[in-house]
Protein backbone atom coordinates (compact mmCIF):
# COMPACT_ATOMS: atom_id res chain seq x y z
CA UNK A 1 0.00 0.00 0.00
CA UNK A 2 1.67 3.57 -1.12
CA UNK A 3 -0.10 5.19 1.93
CA UNK A 4 -2.01 4.34 5.03
CA UNK A 5 -3.42 7.83 5.88
CA UNK A 6 -7.09 6.76 6.86
CA UNK A 7 -8.85 9.67 5.35
CA UNK A 8 -7.10 8.69 1.95
CA UNK A 9 -8.34 5.27 2.01
CA UNK A 10 -11.89 6.31 3.05
CA UNK A 11 -11.76 8.98 -0.03
CA UNK A 12 -10.67 6.23 -2.92
CA UNK A 13 -13.47 4.42 -1.70
CA UNK A 14 -15.88 6.24 -2.11
CA UNK A 15 -14.33 7.45 -5.28
CA UNK A 16 -14.18 3.37 -6.39
CA UNK A 17 -17.93 3.53 -5.61
CA UNK A 18 -18.77 5.27 -8.69
CA UNK A 19 -18.02 2.43 -10.85
CA UNK A 20 -20.15 -0.12 -8.28
CA UNK A 21 -22.84 2.35 -8.26
CA UNK A 22 -26.30 1.05 -5.50
CA UNK A 23 -29.42 1.10 -6.67
CA UNK A 24 -32.30 3.29 -4.70
CA UNK A 25 -34.80 1.12 -2.93
CA UNK A 26 -33.43 -2.10 -2.17
CA UNK A 27 -32.23 -2.82 1.44
CA UNK A 28 -30.29 -5.95 1.95
CA UNK A 29 -29.84 -7.93 4.80
CA UNK A 30 -26.92 -10.41 5.67
CA UNK A 31 -28.45 -13.06 6.96
CA UNK A 32 -28.00 -17.03 7.59
CA UNK A 33 -25.97 -17.47 4.84
CA UNK A 34 -24.55 -13.80 3.85
CA UNK A 35 -25.82 -11.82 1.02
CA UNK A 36 -28.13 -13.92 -1.49
CA UNK A 37 -30.28 -12.21 -4.27
CA UNK A 38 -30.68 -11.62 -8.14
CA UNK A 39 -27.41 -11.43 -9.18
CA UNK A 40 -28.15 -8.63 -11.32
CA UNK A 41 -28.65 -6.21 -8.45
CA UNK A 42 -25.27 -7.70 -6.24
CA UNK A 43 -22.66 -5.58 -8.21
CA UNK A 44 -22.34 -2.81 -5.09
CA UNK A 45 -22.73 -5.47 -2.62
CA UNK A 46 -19.82 -7.32 -3.67
CA UNK A 47 -17.40 -4.22 -4.07
CA UNK A 48 -18.82 -3.28 -0.38
CA UNK A 49 -17.85 -6.85 0.61
CA UNK A 50 -14.41 -6.14 -0.73
CA UNK A 51 -13.92 -2.85 1.57
CA UNK A 52 -15.51 -5.31 4.63
CA UNK A 53 -13.26 -8.19 3.70
CA UNK A 54 -10.38 -5.85 3.83
CA UNK A 55 -11.19 -4.70 7.14
CA UNK A 56 -12.01 -7.90 8.76
CA UNK A 57 -8.49 -9.27 7.85
CA UNK A 58 -7.02 -6.01 9.70
CA UNK A 59 -8.95 -6.36 12.42
CA UNK A 60 -8.20 -10.27 13.00
CA UNK A 61 -4.35 -9.68 11.57
CA UNK A 62 -4.95 -13.00 9.53
CA UNK A 63 -5.93 -13.99 6.06
CA UNK A 64 -10.06 -13.99 5.85
CA UNK A 65 -11.77 -15.21 2.76
CA UNK A 66 -14.68 -14.19 0.29
CA UNK A 67 -17.07 -17.23 -1.14
CA UNK A 68 -19.14 -16.06 -3.98
CA UNK A 69 -22.39 -18.44 -4.28
CA UNK A 70 -26.17 -18.88 -3.88
CA UNK A 71 -25.50 -22.45 -2.91
CA UNK A 72 -28.96 -24.34 -4.00
CA UNK A 73 -31.04 -21.26 -5.28
CA UNK A 74 -31.59 -21.00 -9.19
CA UNK A 75 -28.86 -19.94 -11.46
CA UNK A 76 -29.90 -16.55 -11.88
CA UNK A 77 -29.16 -15.73 -7.91
CA UNK A 78 -26.00 -15.19 -6.40
CA UNK A 79 -24.48 -14.31 -3.06
CA UNK A 80 -21.87 -14.03 -1.26
CA UNK A 81 -19.82 -14.81 2.50
CA UNK A 82 -17.14 -13.85 4.61
CA UNK A 83 -15.23 -16.55 5.98
CA UNK A 84 -13.31 -15.93 9.10
CA UNK A 85 -9.49 -16.89 9.61
CA UNK A 86 -9.86 -21.10 11.05
CA UNK A 87 -12.92 -21.42 8.71
CA UNK A 88 -15.34 -20.14 10.48
CA UNK A 89 -18.76 -18.18 9.42
CA UNK A 90 -18.13 -14.53 9.68
CA UNK A 91 -18.63 -13.65 13.38
CA UNK A 92 -22.31 -12.41 14.17
CA UNK A 93 -21.32 -9.33 15.59
CA UNK A 94 -20.11 -8.31 11.93
CA UNK A 95 -23.07 -9.16 9.99
CA UNK A 96 -24.77 -5.72 11.63
CA UNK A 97 -21.61 -4.09 10.05
CA UNK A 98 -21.88 -5.84 6.64
CA UNK A 99 -25.58 -4.84 6.49
CA UNK A 100 -24.65 -1.31 7.21
CA UNK A 101 -22.09 -0.88 4.67
CA UNK A 102 -24.53 -2.66 2.35
CA UNK A 103 -27.18 -0.27 2.53
CA UNK A 104 -24.92 3.03 2.52
CA UNK A 105 -25.38 5.51 -0.29
CA UNK A 106 -22.33 5.71 -2.19
CA UNK A 107 -21.16 8.69 -1.04
CA UNK A 108 -21.46 7.66 2.49
CA UNK A 109 -19.04 4.39 2.27
CA UNK A 110 -16.32 6.08 3.90
CA UNK A 111 -18.67 7.16 7.21
CA UNK A 112 -19.94 3.98 7.02
CA UNK A 113 -16.73 2.39 6.83
CA UNK A 114 -15.54 4.72 9.66
CA UNK A 115 -18.32 3.55 11.73
CA UNK A 116 -16.87 -0.38 11.64
CA UNK A 117 -13.36 1.47 12.19
CA UNK A 118 -13.87 3.23 15.42
CA UNK A 119 -16.45 0.09 16.36
CA UNK A 120 -13.84 -2.22 16.46
CA UNK A 121 -11.07 -0.39 17.14
CA UNK A 122 -9.67 -1.16 13.31
CA UNK A 123 -5.87 0.12 12.85
CA UNK A 124 -6.31 0.75 9.26
CA UNK A 125 -2.58 0.51 8.65
CA UNK A 126 -2.14 -3.38 9.02
CA UNK A 127 -2.00 -5.37 5.83
CA UNK A 128 -4.54 -6.96 4.84
CA UNK A 129 -5.10 -10.39 2.77
CA UNK A 130 -8.09 -11.98 1.44
CA UNK A 131 -8.84 -15.56 -0.38
CA UNK A 132 -11.46 -15.75 -2.85
CA UNK A 133 -13.70 -18.10 -4.64
CA UNK A 134 -16.90 -18.53 -6.32
CA UNK A 135 -19.49 -21.71 -7.54
CA UNK A 136 -20.17 -22.09 -11.16
CA UNK A 137 -22.64 -19.44 -11.57
CA UNK A 138 -22.02 -17.20 -14.98
CA UNK A 139 -22.69 -14.21 -12.74
CA UNK A 140 -19.43 -14.91 -10.77
CA UNK A 141 -16.87 -13.45 -12.64
CA UNK A 142 -18.26 -10.13 -12.96
CA UNK A 143 -18.86 -10.25 -9.11
CA UNK A 144 -15.40 -11.43 -8.45
CA UNK A 145 -14.15 -8.54 -10.21
CA UNK A 146 -16.46 -6.43 -8.45
CA UNK A 147 -15.51 -7.28 -5.13
CA UNK A 148 -11.31 -7.69 -5.84
CA UNK A 149 -12.33 -3.28 -7.05
CA UNK A 150 -12.86 -3.51 -3.46
CA UNK A 151 -10.15 -4.89 -2.53
CA UNK A 152 -7.99 -2.94 -4.38
CA UNK A 153 -8.94 0.24 -2.79
CA UNK A 154 -7.94 -0.95 0.35
CA UNK A 155 -4.78 -1.97 -1.03
CA UNK A 156 -5.35 -5.17 0.21
CA UNK A 157 -2.94 -8.49 -1.40
CA UNK A 158 -5.69 -11.39 -2.26
CA UNK A 159 -5.06 -14.56 -4.08
CA UNK A 160 -8.33 -15.60 -6.87
CA UNK A 161 -8.55 -19.08 -6.03
CA UNK A 162 -11.39 -18.96 -9.36
CA UNK A 163 -13.80 -21.91 -8.91
CA UNK A 164 -13.88 -24.04 -5.72
CA UNK A 165 -16.49 -25.40 -3.88
CA UNK A 166 -17.32 -23.52 -0.38
CA UNK A 167 -15.92 -25.98 2.04
CA UNK A 168 -13.31 -26.25 -0.02
CA UNK A 169 -12.28 -22.13 0.80
CA UNK A 170 -12.88 -22.95 4.49
CA UNK A 171 -10.23 -25.36 4.54
CA UNK A 172 -7.48 -23.43 2.47
CA UNK A 173 -7.96 -20.41 4.52
CA UNK A 174 -7.73 -22.22 8.00
CA UNK A 175 -4.77 -24.65 6.47
CA UNK A 176 -2.97 -21.34 5.59
CA UNK A 177 -3.62 -19.46 9.04
CA UNK A 178 -2.67 -22.18 11.06
CA UNK A 179 0.60 -22.19 8.98
CA UNK A 180 -0.38 -25.44 7.20
CA UNK A 181 -1.29 -27.53 10.20
CA UNK A 182 -4.97 -28.48 9.40
CA UNK A 183 -3.67 -29.26 5.65
CA UNK A 184 -1.40 -28.00 2.84
CA UNK A 185 -3.16 -24.82 1.43
CA UNK A 186 -3.78 -25.64 -2.13
CA UNK A 187 -6.60 -27.05 -3.91
CA UNK A 188 -4.41 -30.69 -4.14
CA UNK A 189 -3.44 -30.52 -0.51
CA UNK A 190 -7.14 -31.11 0.19
CA UNK A 191 -7.56 -34.05 -1.94
CA UNK A 192 -4.42 -35.43 -1.02
CA UNK A 193 -5.31 -34.92 2.73
CA UNK A 194 -9.10 -36.63 2.02
CA UNK A 195 -7.78 -39.59 -0.23
CA UNK A 196 -5.14 -40.40 2.19
CA UNK A 197 -7.55 -41.07 4.91
CA UNK A 198 -9.67 -42.73 2.80
CA UNK A 199 -7.29 -45.23 1.35
CA UNK A 200 -5.90 -46.17 4.83
CA UNK A 201 -9.74 -46.70 6.46
CA UNK A 202 -10.07 -49.13 3.68
CA UNK A 203 -6.88 -50.70 3.41
CA UNK A 204 -8.24 -53.29 5.83
CA UNK A 205 -11.64 -53.93 5.08
CA UNK A 206 -12.45 -57.59 4.32
CA UNK A 207 -14.66 -58.88 1.61
CA UNK A 208 -17.66 -57.41 1.28
CA UNK A 209 -21.37 -59.71 1.22
CA UNK A 210 -23.62 -55.98 1.05
CA UNK A 211 -21.78 -53.20 0.57
CA UNK A 212 -20.91 -52.08 -2.97
CA UNK A 213 -17.76 -49.69 -3.83
CA UNK A 214 -20.44 -48.26 -6.42
CA UNK A 215 -22.35 -44.51 -6.35
CA UNK A 216 -23.90 -42.30 -8.73
CA UNK A 217 -23.28 -38.85 -7.60
CA UNK A 218 -25.34 -35.85 -8.87
CA UNK A 219 -23.41 -32.99 -9.00
CA UNK A 220 -26.59 -30.58 -9.01
CA UNK A 221 -24.96 -29.25 -12.23
CA UNK A 222 -22.56 -27.48 -10.50
CA UNK A 223 -18.96 -27.33 -8.56
CA UNK A 224 -19.61 -30.25 -6.85
CA UNK A 225 -19.50 -32.12 -9.98
CA UNK A 226 -16.14 -31.26 -10.93
CA UNK A 227 -14.22 -31.31 -8.11
CA UNK A 228 -15.64 -34.93 -7.44
CA UNK A 229 -13.74 -35.56 -10.53
CA UNK A 230 -10.89 -34.37 -9.56
CA UNK A 231 -10.73 -36.10 -6.58
CA UNK A 232 -11.34 -39.44 -8.62
CA UNK A 233 -7.81 -39.86 -9.04
CA UNK A 234 -7.09 -39.85 -6.01
CA UNK A 235 -9.24 -42.48 -4.81
CA UNK A 236 -8.03 -45.03 -7.36
CA UNK A 237 -9.92 -48.07 -7.79
CA UNK A 238 -11.37 -47.98 -4.01
CA UNK A 239 -14.85 -46.70 -4.69
CA UNK A 240 -16.49 -46.56 -8.67
CA UNK A 241 -18.11 -43.42 -9.36
CA UNK A 242 -20.44 -42.27 -11.60
CA UNK A 243 -21.07 -38.27 -11.90
CA UNK A 244 -24.48 -37.58 -13.20
CA UNK A 245 -26.07 -33.76 -13.57
CA UNK A 246 -22.15 -32.85 -14.16
CA UNK A 247 -23.07 -29.16 -15.94
CA UNK A 248 -22.48 -30.27 -18.89
CA UNK A 249 -26.22 -30.03 -20.51
CA UNK A 250 -28.75 -29.24 -17.20
CA UNK A 251 -29.28 -25.89 -14.98
CA UNK A 252 -27.37 -25.38 -12.09
CA UNK A 253 -30.21 -26.88 -9.32
CA UNK A 254 -32.49 -26.87 -11.82
CA UNK A 255 -34.39 -30.51 -10.82
CA UNK A 256 -31.76 -31.70 -9.18
CA UNK A 257 -28.93 -31.68 -6.56
CA UNK A 258 -29.97 -32.18 -2.68
CA UNK A 259 -32.49 -29.35 -2.09
CA UNK A 260 -34.46 -30.62 -4.85
CA UNK A 261 -34.52 -34.15 -3.69
CA UNK A 262 -35.00 -33.84 0.03
CA UNK A 263 -37.84 -31.13 -0.37
CA UNK A 264 -39.32 -32.68 -3.04
CA UNK A 265 -38.75 -36.33 -1.85
CA UNK A 266 -37.63 -37.76 -5.48
CA UNK A 267 -34.44 -38.73 -7.59
CA UNK A 268 -33.50 -35.91 -9.44
CA UNK A 269 -33.71 -35.57 -13.00
CA UNK A 270 -30.63 -36.94 -14.99
CA UNK A 271 -29.64 -40.26 -13.26
CA UNK A 272 -30.96 -43.55 -14.41
CA UNK A 273 -31.02 -45.91 -11.03
CA UNK A 274 -31.00 -49.84 -10.39
CA UNK A 275 -32.92 -51.05 -7.55
CA UNK A 276 -30.74 -50.69 -4.18
CA UNK A 277 -28.17 -48.54 -6.17
CA UNK A 278 -26.59 -45.88 -3.45
CA UNK A 279 -27.30 -42.40 -5.38
CA UNK A 280 -25.36 -39.39 -3.80
CA UNK A 281 -26.71 -35.81 -4.28
CA UNK A 282 -24.79 -32.49 -3.64
CA UNK A 283 -25.74 -29.06 -3.48
CA UNK A 284 -25.16 -25.91 -5.75
CA UNK A 285 -21.82 -25.39 -3.82
CA UNK A 286 -21.09 -28.70 -2.15
CA UNK A 287 -21.90 -28.16 1.34
CA UNK A 288 -24.92 -29.99 1.61
CA UNK A 289 -25.12 -33.56 1.03
CA UNK A 290 -28.21 -36.23 1.49
CA UNK A 291 -28.32 -39.96 -0.21
CA UNK A 292 -31.31 -41.72 -1.55
CA UNK A 293 -32.12 -45.28 -3.28
CA UNK A 294 -34.93 -46.84 -5.14
CA UNK A 295 -36.09 -50.04 -3.55
CA UNK A 296 -37.28 -53.06 -5.98
CA UNK A 297 -40.49 -51.82 -5.86
CA UNK A 298 -39.40 -48.55 -7.28
CA UNK A 299 -40.22 -46.41 -3.82
CA UNK A 300 -38.19 -43.79 -3.12
CA UNK A 301 -36.23 -43.73 0.30
CA UNK A 302 -34.21 -40.62 1.58
CA UNK A 303 -31.31 -40.80 4.02
CA UNK A 304 -30.93 -36.78 5.07
CA UNK A 305 -28.82 -35.17 7.79
CA UNK A 306 -30.21 -36.51 10.36
CA UNK A 307 -29.72 -40.21 9.00
CA UNK A 308 -25.91 -39.45 8.49
CA UNK A 309 -25.54 -37.34 11.81
CA UNK A 310 -26.82 -40.87 13.57
CA UNK A 311 -24.92 -43.05 11.52
CA UNK A 312 -21.61 -40.82 12.34
CA UNK A 313 -22.20 -40.51 15.88
CA UNK A 314 -22.76 -44.74 16.12
CA UNK A 315 -19.89 -44.95 14.60
CA UNK A 316 -17.52 -42.54 16.31
CA UNK A 317 -19.21 -43.55 19.75
CA UNK A 318 -17.67 -47.15 18.85
CA UNK A 319 -14.41 -46.33 18.30
CA UNK A 320 -14.24 -44.06 21.27
CA UNK A 321 -15.57 -46.61 23.67
CA UNK A 322 -12.83 -48.65 21.85
CA UNK A 323 -10.29 -46.68 22.43
CA UNK A 324 -11.11 -46.61 26.20
CA UNK A 325 -10.81 -42.71 26.22
CA UNK A 326 -13.14 -40.51 28.45
CA UNK A 327 -14.72 -38.61 25.57
CA UNK A 328 -18.37 -36.99 25.63
CA UNK A 329 -20.17 -37.26 22.54
CA UNK A 330 -23.40 -35.11 21.88
CA UNK A 331 -25.47 -34.66 18.41
CA UNK A 332 -26.59 -30.99 17.39
CA UNK A 333 -30.07 -30.98 15.67
CA UNK A 334 -32.34 -27.99 14.31
CA UNK A 335 -36.59 -28.39 15.27
CA UNK A 336 -36.43 -30.02 11.55
CA UNK A 337 -34.74 -32.93 12.50
CA UNK A 338 -37.24 -35.89 12.19
CA UNK A 339 -38.33 -36.74 15.61
CA UNK A 340 -37.48 -40.38 14.99
CA UNK A 341 -34.10 -39.78 14.47
CA UNK A 342 -34.15 -37.72 18.02
CA UNK A 343 -35.90 -40.28 19.99
CA UNK A 344 -33.76 -43.03 17.99
CA UNK A 345 -30.39 -40.80 19.15
CA UNK A 346 -31.45 -39.87 23.14
CA UNK A 347 -33.29 -43.48 23.61
CA UNK A 348 -31.79 -46.01 21.83
CA UNK A 349 -28.15 -45.08 21.31
CA UNK A 350 -28.22 -42.75 24.23
CA UNK A 351 -26.56 -40.11 22.94
CA UNK A 352 -27.62 -36.51 23.78
CA UNK A 353 -29.18 -33.88 22.08
CA UNK A 354 -29.22 -30.36 21.45
CA UNK A 355 -31.95 -28.33 19.41
CA UNK A 356 -30.18 -25.21 17.76
CA UNK A 357 -31.45 -22.38 15.84
CA UNK A 358 -31.51 -22.83 12.03
CA UNK A 359 -28.68 -21.42 10.49
CA UNK A 360 -25.45 -23.87 10.76
CA UNK A 361 -23.52 -21.34 13.02
CA UNK A 362 -25.76 -21.72 15.61
CA UNK A 363 -24.95 -25.76 15.15
CA UNK A 364 -21.36 -25.13 14.84
CA UNK A 365 -21.68 -23.31 18.18
CA UNK A 366 -23.87 -25.82 19.83
CA UNK A 367 -21.31 -28.63 19.02
CA UNK A 368 -18.23 -26.87 20.27
CA UNK A 369 -19.81 -28.34 23.72
CA UNK A 370 -18.63 -31.71 23.45
CA UNK A 371 -15.81 -33.53 23.44
CA UNK A 372 -16.95 -34.76 19.85
CA UNK A 373 -20.12 -32.78 18.47
CA UNK A 374 -21.63 -34.02 15.30
CA UNK A 375 -24.24 -31.70 13.93
CA UNK A 376 -26.20 -32.00 11.23
CA UNK A 377 -29.63 -29.81 9.83
CA UNK A 378 -31.88 -32.42 8.39
CA UNK A 379 -31.29 -31.10 4.77
CA UNK A 380 -27.62 -32.50 4.96
CA UNK A 381 -25.17 -29.68 5.98
CA UNK A 382 -23.26 -30.58 8.71
CA UNK A 383 -19.68 -31.90 10.03
CA UNK A 384 -17.95 -33.00 13.22
CA UNK A 385 -16.14 -31.01 15.56
CA UNK A 386 -13.62 -32.44 17.90
CA UNK A 387 -12.20 -30.69 20.65
CA UNK A 388 -8.44 -29.52 21.16
CA UNK A 389 -8.18 -31.73 24.14
CA UNK A 390 -9.99 -34.33 22.49
CA UNK A 391 -7.83 -33.94 19.36
CA UNK A 392 -4.79 -34.21 21.78
CA UNK A 393 -5.91 -37.42 23.53
CA UNK A 394 -6.77 -39.52 20.51
CA UNK A 395 -3.45 -38.33 18.75
CA UNK A 396 -1.56 -39.54 21.96
CA UNK A 397 -3.84 -43.24 22.60
CA UNK A 398 -2.68 -43.34 18.91
CA UNK A 399 0.75 -43.41 19.33
CA UNK A 400 1.09 -45.05 22.69
CA UNK A 401 2.57 -48.58 22.48
CA UNK A 402 1.66 -48.90 26.22
CA UNK A 403 -1.87 -49.75 25.37
CA UNK A 404 -3.93 -52.59 24.06
CA UNK A 405 -3.34 -53.14 20.04
CA UNK A 406 -7.40 -52.99 20.01
CA UNK A 407 -7.16 -49.96 21.82
CA UNK A 408 -4.53 -48.22 20.02
CA UNK A 409 -6.14 -49.22 16.72
CA UNK A 410 -9.56 -47.47 17.65
CA UNK A 411 -7.15 -44.26 18.80
CA UNK A 412 -5.92 -44.30 14.68
CA UNK A 413 -9.17 -45.38 13.08
CA UNK A 414 -10.45 -41.93 15.18
CA UNK A 415 -7.07 -39.57 14.19
CA UNK A 416 -8.01 -40.80 10.14
CA UNK A 417 -11.37 -40.10 10.65
CA UNK A 418 -10.63 -36.51 11.82
CA UNK A 419 -8.27 -36.15 8.59
CA UNK A 420 -11.16 -36.85 6.79
CA UNK A 421 -13.46 -34.67 8.13
CA UNK A 422 -13.78 -31.48 7.08
CA UNK A 423 -14.12 -29.69 10.76
CA UNK A 424 -14.22 -26.02 9.13
CA UNK A 425 -17.79 -26.32 7.98
CA UNK A 426 -20.34 -29.04 6.40
CA UNK A 427 -18.53 -30.21 3.41
CA UNK A 428 -20.54 -32.64 0.75
CA UNK A 429 -17.73 -34.36 -0.81
CA UNK A 430 -16.27 -34.80 2.61
CA UNK A 431 -19.02 -36.15 4.53
CA UNK A 432 -19.73 -38.51 1.19
CA UNK A 433 -16.57 -40.36 1.92
CA UNK A 434 -16.94 -40.33 5.88
CA UNK A 435 -20.65 -41.94 4.93
CA UNK A 436 -18.91 -44.15 2.69
CA UNK A 437 -15.88 -45.73 4.92
CA UNK A 438 -18.81 -46.10 7.92
CA UNK A 439 -21.03 -48.22 5.41
CA UNK A 440 -18.29 -50.42 4.40
CA UNK A 441 -16.42 -50.80 7.70
CA UNK A 442 -19.97 -51.86 8.84
CA UNK A 443 -20.84 -54.14 5.49
CA UNK A 444 -24.39 -52.15 4.74
CA UNK A 445 -25.76 -51.29 2.06
CA UNK A 446 -28.14 -48.16 1.88
CA UNK A 447 -31.12 -50.33 3.21
CA UNK A 448 -29.02 -51.29 5.80
CA UNK A 449 -28.75 -48.04 7.19
CA UNK A 450 -32.14 -46.94 6.22
CA UNK A 451 -33.69 -49.65 9.05
CA UNK A 452 -32.20 -47.97 11.54
CA UNK A 453 -34.91 -46.15 12.35
CA UNK A 454 -38.13 -45.07 10.27
CA UNK A 455 -39.07 -41.70 9.44
CA UNK A 456 -41.97 -39.93 10.68
CA UNK A 457 -43.73 -38.53 7.39
CA UNK A 458 -43.26 -34.85 7.92
CA UNK A 459 -44.19 -31.46 5.24
CA UNK A 460 -42.76 -28.35 4.67
CA UNK A 461 -44.70 -25.63 3.90
CA UNK A 462 -44.17 -21.80 3.04
CA UNK A 463 -46.42 -19.28 3.44
CA UNK A 464 -46.06 -15.70 1.97
CA UNK A 465 -47.25 -13.14 4.77
CA UNK A 466 -46.78 -8.86 4.68
CA UNK A 467 -44.21 -8.76 7.05
CA UNK A 468 -42.40 -12.48 7.74
CA UNK A 469 -41.21 -10.77 10.97
CA UNK A 470 -44.80 -10.71 12.32
CA UNK A 471 -43.68 -13.91 13.85
CA UNK A 472 -41.35 -14.71 16.56
CA UNK A 473 -40.13 -17.84 17.95
CA UNK A 474 -38.34 -18.86 21.44
CA UNK A 475 -37.00 -22.52 22.22
CA UNK A 476 -35.01 -22.80 19.39
CA UNK A 477 -37.45 -21.70 17.15
CA UNK A 478 -39.94 -24.78 18.54
CA UNK A 479 -42.61 -22.37 20.05
CA UNK A 480 -44.14 -19.21 18.45
CA UNK A 481 -44.18 -15.86 21.01
CA UNK A 482 -45.95 -13.81 18.16
CA UNK A 483 -48.48 -12.88 16.48
CA UNK A 484 -50.39 -13.48 20.19
CA UNK A 485 -52.87 -16.67 19.52
CA UNK A 486 -51.08 -18.52 17.30
CA UNK A 487 -48.76 -21.11 19.51
CA UNK A 488 -52.24 -21.87 21.26
CA UNK A 489 -53.91 -22.46 17.87
CA UNK A 490 -50.74 -24.70 16.94
CA UNK A 491 -50.76 -26.32 20.56
CA UNK A 492 -54.88 -27.07 19.70
CA UNK A 493 -54.22 -28.85 16.09
CA UNK A 494 -50.80 -30.65 16.93
CA UNK A 495 -53.40 -32.73 19.47
CA UNK A 496 -55.86 -33.80 17.50
CA UNK A 497 -52.93 -35.92 15.62
CA UNK A 498 -50.90 -39.17 16.67
CA UNK A 499 -47.20 -38.59 17.08
CA UNK A 500 -47.83 -34.81 15.76
CA UNK A 501 -45.66 -31.84 15.84
CA UNK A 502 -45.68 -28.86 14.31
CA UNK A 503 -43.71 -25.61 14.60
CA UNK A 504 -43.46 -22.13 12.44
CA UNK A 505 -40.38 -19.76 12.02
CA UNK A 506 -39.63 -17.06 9.70
CA UNK A 507 -37.00 -17.97 6.60
CA UNK A 508 -33.78 -16.27 7.05
CA UNK A 509 -33.32 -16.78 3.49
CA UNK A 510 -36.78 -16.21 1.87
CA UNK A 511 -39.45 -13.80 2.04
CA UNK A 512 -41.50 -16.49 3.50
CA UNK A 513 -42.79 -18.34 7.01
CA UNK A 514 -41.89 -21.48 7.01
CA UNK A 515 -44.59 -24.22 8.30
CA UNK A 516 -43.34 -28.13 9.54
CA UNK A 517 -45.33 -30.43 10.62
CA UNK A 518 -44.91 -34.72 11.04
CA UNK A 519 -47.82 -37.13 12.17
CA UNK A 520 -48.05 -40.71 11.82
CA UNK A 521 -49.11 -40.89 8.22
CA UNK A 522 -48.62 -38.51 5.30
CA UNK A 523 -52.15 -37.48 4.96
CA UNK A 524 -51.93 -36.82 8.89
CA UNK A 525 -48.68 -34.80 8.40
CA UNK A 526 -49.98 -33.21 5.53
CA UNK A 527 -53.93 -32.16 7.08
CA UNK A 528 -51.67 -30.73 9.83
CA UNK A 529 -48.93 -28.46 7.62
CA UNK A 530 -51.88 -27.25 5.93
CA UNK A 531 -54.23 -26.56 9.05
CA UNK A 532 -51.42 -25.00 10.30
CA UNK A 533 -50.00 -22.74 7.58
CA UNK A 534 -54.14 -21.70 7.42
CA UNK A 535 -53.34 -20.36 11.08
CA UNK A 536 -50.05 -18.32 10.06
CA UNK A 537 -52.01 -17.31 7.31
CA UNK A 538 -54.83 -15.42 9.10
CA UNK A 539 -53.09 -14.65 12.36
CA UNK A 540 -49.90 -13.25 10.35
CA UNK A 541 -51.31 -11.15 7.58
CA UNK A 542 -50.98 -13.68 4.72
CA UNK A 543 -51.06 -12.11 1.54
CA UNK A 544 -52.58 -13.95 -1.52
CA UNK A 545 -55.09 -16.67 -1.63
CA UNK A 546 -55.80 -18.74 1.75
CA UNK A 547 -53.91 -22.12 1.74
CA UNK A 548 -56.01 -24.82 0.32
CA UNK A 549 -56.27 -27.51 1.97
CA UNK A 550 -54.03 -30.82 0.31
CA UNK A 551 -55.66 -33.14 -2.62
CA UNK A 552 -56.54 -36.29 -1.56
CA UNK A 553 -54.10 -38.95 -2.63
P1 LIG B 1 -34.25 -20.64 5.96
O1 LIG B 1 -34.64 -20.01 4.67
O2 LIG B 1 -33.93 -19.67 7.06
O3 LIG B 1 -35.25 -21.69 6.36
C1 LIG B 1 -32.56 -22.34 4.72
C2 LIG B 1 -32.53 -23.71 5.34
C3 LIG B 1 -31.51 -23.72 6.46
C4 LIG B 1 -30.13 -23.25 5.98
C5 LIG B 1 -30.27 -21.93 5.20
C6 LIG B 1 -28.97 -21.50 4.56
C7 LIG B 1 -34.40 -25.27 5.72
C8 LIG B 1 -35.75 -25.47 6.29
N1 LIG B 1 -33.85 -24.05 5.89
O4 LIG B 1 -32.86 -21.41 5.72
O5 LIG B 1 -31.45 -25.00 7.02
O6 LIG B 1 -29.50 -24.25 5.25
O7 LIG B 1 -31.28 -22.04 4.19
O8 LIG B 1 -28.74 -22.05 3.33
O9 LIG B 1 -33.84 -26.19 5.10
ZN1 LIG C 1 -24.82 -24.88 -0.06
Amino acid sequence: MTTCKMSDILAEAVKGAAAHPRPEGIQFAYGTAGFRDKSTILDPVLYRMGLLAALRSKAKKATVAVMITASHNPEPDNGVKLVDPMGEMLEESWEEHATDLANAKDEDIGSALQRIIDAVDIDISLPSDVFVARDTRPSGPPLTQALLDGLKVMGSTFTDFGILTTPQLHYLVRCHNSKGAYGEPTEEGYYKKLAQAFLKLRKDAGAKKKYEPVVIIDGANGVGALKTRKLQSHLHESLRITVCNDGSSGKLNEKCGADFVKVQQKPPAGLEIQPGQRCVSFDGDADRVVFFYVNKDGVFNLLDGDKISTLIAGYLGELVSASGLQLNIGVVQTAYANGSSTRYLEDVMKVPVSCAKTGVKHLHHKALEFDVGVYFEANGHGTVLFSDQAEQKIKAASQDDSLESSKREAATRLTLMMDLINQTVGDAISDFLVVETILSTRDWAAEDWNMQYRDLPSRLLKIKVKDRTAVQTTDAERCATAPAGLQEAINKLVAKYQQGRSFVRPSGTEDVVRVFAEADTQANADMLAHEVSVQVYQLAGGVGDQPQPPCAP
